[in-house]
């Protein structure tokens, strides 16, 4: 151990496990009524009844009376080990942890006799993850430095998840996600764009597609995956993760010398993908003023001339834009709308000057001046949306993240 002494300076072992009761997967039953499924009783005001001329509010019944239903159960488990080596030059910190959730609330099949499902104590998942994080600083010279980061993952598996029958093999594969990982991303396989009207007659046949009458040149042409001749849902196989991260990363760096001060934070994710939905696919909104269109859709087919209907198709990147309630086979979830959600941010940077003493007088304590941008630079492969922006059917509506650009003095005295 002696011999170990210069390199460690600190050293510290944490291991811990904790139970508790859980009431995280309660939003999906509480929200629709703020009532407790552990007894049955009535909603009021509930139907309307009429009664001659008048109407009565009635009560509703809720569910059917579960006694033993109570709290899920979170078991978590860690694993730690912080350290600081060679008197502080490298600190940092790691950590494994295990979540393991039972008892989630679900409705059996076919178990709504006559009032709402009840519920019952019978999922469970579990979720798994890691964080690291390091430290150094340094001086060289007069130069004083630091640089740090940190990594974070974690993810959610499914245990047992309560369903109905299943008809098919597939269909089990797709909507049972019991013992799979809960953020895979289904859709349909694109793989191309149809160039014109004879391949079109030649596609297979598309349902929700008036037996392929509304797809145009430039419509998305998915892989028929199963070979049936038919693109439907059962179609379509994982394509991707959802889009919040598994893998959120952070990069602290800065340095001071003489005087000057630099300060940078880096942020970033991966393992996501991120996908334009609803709203975000159309470029209109029939009847629907107050919304404009994205500037992506200009790079998209149209005729050479609109009003003739044999003008040749000019090509682009999206396909024809459709009135939102146009039918189309456009809309379906595929790897075309999806990008890779990685990114890397450059949040933060921060630029002063700190004025010596003598300069200053006595009656000031400091001068510092400085400049700083915020969300200045990003390395992203979304090309329409920011990164961090939510992935919801409202997208489009969502404030998207500003820049700016500050300045200032800090006066002590
Ligand atoms: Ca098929």
């Amino acid at each position: 151990m002696t011999s170990l002494k210069p390199i460690i300076s600190e050293l510290k072992i944490r291991a811990s496990w904790g139970q508790l009761g859980d009431l995280s997967a309660a939003k999906s039953y509480y929200d629709s009524y703020e009532q407790y499924y552990f007894q049955s009783g009535y909603r009021y005001p509930g139907e309307i009844i009429n009664f001659g001329d008048r109407a009565i509010y009635g009560l509703t019944p809720t569910v059917n009376a579960n006694t033993a239903f109570t709290w899920s159960k979170s078991t978590m488990v860690n694993l730690g080990i912080d350290f600081k080596l060679w008197n502080g030059l490298l600190g940092g910190s790691a950590e494994v942890f295990r979540r393991n959730r039972s008892g989630l609330p679900a409705q059996k099949a076919n178990d709504n006799a006559g009032a709402l499902a009840t519920w019952y104590n019978l999922n469970n998942d579990n979720t798994r993850g890691f964080e690291i994080t390091l430290n150094h600083h340094n001086k060289f010279r007069t130069l004083d430095y630091f640089v740090g980061g940190n990594i974070s993952w974690s993810r959610t598996q499914n245990g047992h998840l309560e369903h109905g029958q299943f008809t098919s093999g597939y269909q089990q594969w797709k909507w049972y996600n019991g013992h799979q990982w809960n953020n895979v991303r289904w859709g349909l396989n694109q793989v191309g764009q149809y160039q014109s009207y004879d391949e079109i007659a030649n596609a297979p046949m598309h349902n929700n597609s008036n037996n392929n009458a509304v797809i145009l040149p430039g419509d998305l042409k998915y892989e028929d995956w199963n070979g049936d001749g038919y693109i439907d849902d059962n179609d379509m196989r994982p394509i991707g993760r959802t889009s919040y991260p598994e893998l959120v990363f952070g990069i602290n760096m800065g340095a001071a010398w003489k005087g000057f001060d630099i300060n940078l934070f880096w942020q970033g994710g991966a393992l996501s993908n991120f996908q334009i939905s609803a709203f975000d696919m159309d470029a209109f909104e029939e009847g629907k003023t107050f919304r404009n269109a994205w500037n992506y859709f200009s790079d998209r087919w149209y005729k050479a001339d609109y009003t003739d209907p044999n003008a040749v198709w000019i090509p682009g990147y999206f396909p024809a834009i459709r009135d939102m309630n146009a039918q189309t086979i456009n809309r379906q979830p595929s790897n075309y709308w999806m990008w890779n959600g990685n990114y890397i941010r450059l949040k933060n940077i921060e630029l002063g000057y700190t004025f010596p003493k003598g300069i200053i007088g006595s009656r000031i304590k400091q001068l510092r001046v400085y400049g700083n941008l915020y969300n200045f630079l990003t390395f992203s492969s979304q090309k329409y949306f920011d990164p961090e922006q939510a992935e919801t059917i409202l997208s489009f509506a969502s404030y998207p993240q500003i820049k700016s650009f500050n300045a200032g003095v800090n006066l002590k005295f």
